[in-house]
């Protein structure tokens, strides 16, 4: 079978990486080369995946704020990030008459004088059981905290992961968190990455403009791979990042599409069926197991590991 195209580039680009003919990644001046972000195997994800859609199934059907599905996926995370040397913390808030949480994990070492940090929300609506949104962004995020445990990364910069509470009620927990902060704290953070449905079954490849040097960032990973990007005008402040952003901390991220329909022209760029929603399951019971695309699921998780490697290294 032919190689694809992509493929074939990336395997030109690894044998010469390999050779020493270019390097694998180096920072700017000449400075010690830093070691390339690792692949995320898909299958890792998914099967995170896999673990939230049986904590809905055992919990009602969601994984909603103010239900057990939710302490329940946060358990899971806790347990998986707690294993591999992350300083986890639990912080509880209130909303609707329920408490909420978030789940913090620090990676040891790193300047925390600058923080990049890279979160999704963890919640569910009350519908279903929130596969692609969001349990795409946790399981990405989850698997590529452990990517960097795998790899007992050094990074210049402090790494923080965040798992958000009740962003279906309004970004509330990721609204908590910033407000926590104390003002120094928050000027800290050199920068946040967000991850909310990144594994539409009809997908696109939207990147977050908010800051050009993030944007900038995931944009030439996808160029690399040969993939068009567009924008992300679905949602602008409908995600946790928003509140990130109105304390003037920099903002990124990735989507691939909730309930807008994918134009023909989005279509012939990336594949997939034009006239339909990227997601048609966004907020139903269907949003499960197999909600999901996995090649987009695969590139999106690379991305993610890609953004925080170079991020942090600089
Ligand atoms: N906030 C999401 C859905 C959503 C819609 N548009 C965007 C754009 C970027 C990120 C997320 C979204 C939800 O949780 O329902
Ligand atoms: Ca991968
Ligand atoms: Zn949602
Ligand atoms: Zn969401």
């Amino acid at each position: 079978m032919p190689l694809h195209p992509i493929r074939a580039r990336l395997a030109a680009a690894a044998l010469l990486a390999a050779a020493g003919l270019v390097a694998s990644g180096t920072t700017s001046a000449g400075a010690a080369p830093t070691a390339a972000a690792p692949d995320i195997p898909v299958a890792s994800v998914k099967a995170h995946l896999a673990r939230f859609q049986s904590i809905a199934t055992a919990n009602g059907g969601n994984r909603a704020h103010g239900r057990p599905g939710y302490k329940a996926s946060l358990d899971y995370v806790k347990g998986k990030l707690d294993a591999a040397g992350f300083t986890t913390a639990v912080k509880q808030f209130t909303s609707g008459g329920a408490t909420g949480y978030n789940l913090i994990a620090d990676w040891p070492g790193g300047d925390t004088n600058q923080v990049v940090m890279a979160g999704a929300h963890l919640d569910s609506v009350t519908a279903g059981p929130g596969i692609n949104d969001n349990g795409s962004g946790s399981a990405a995020v989850l698997e590529t905290a452990l990517a960097v445990s795998r790899a007992q990364l050094k990074p210049a910069k402090h790494l923080r992961f965040a798992w958000w509470g009740a962003e279906e009620l309004g970004m509330v927990g990721s609204r908590n968190y910033v407000n926590s902060l104390a003002t120094g704290d928050r000027s800290k953070i050199s920068g946040y990455l967000n991850f909310d449905m990144i594994g539409s079954p009809n997908p696109g490849y939207f990147v977050y403009d908010d800051d050009p040097a993030l944007e900038k960032v995931f944009k030439d990973y996808f160029t690399g791979l040969g993939i068009p990007t567009e924008i992300e005008t679905e949602g602008d402040g409908r995600s946790d990042h928003a509140p990130f952003k109105s304390a003037g901390i920099p903002v990124g991220g990735l989507f691939s599409g909730a309930d807008y329909k994918k134009t023909a022209a989005q279509a012939a760029a990336w594949g997939g069926t034009a006239g339909k929603p990227f997601d048609a399951c966004y907020h139903s019971s269907c949003d499960k197991a197999s909600n999901i695309d996995d090649t987009a699921l695969d590139h999106n998780s690379d991305a993610i590991a890609h953004a925080v490697w170079e991020l942090a290294a600089s």
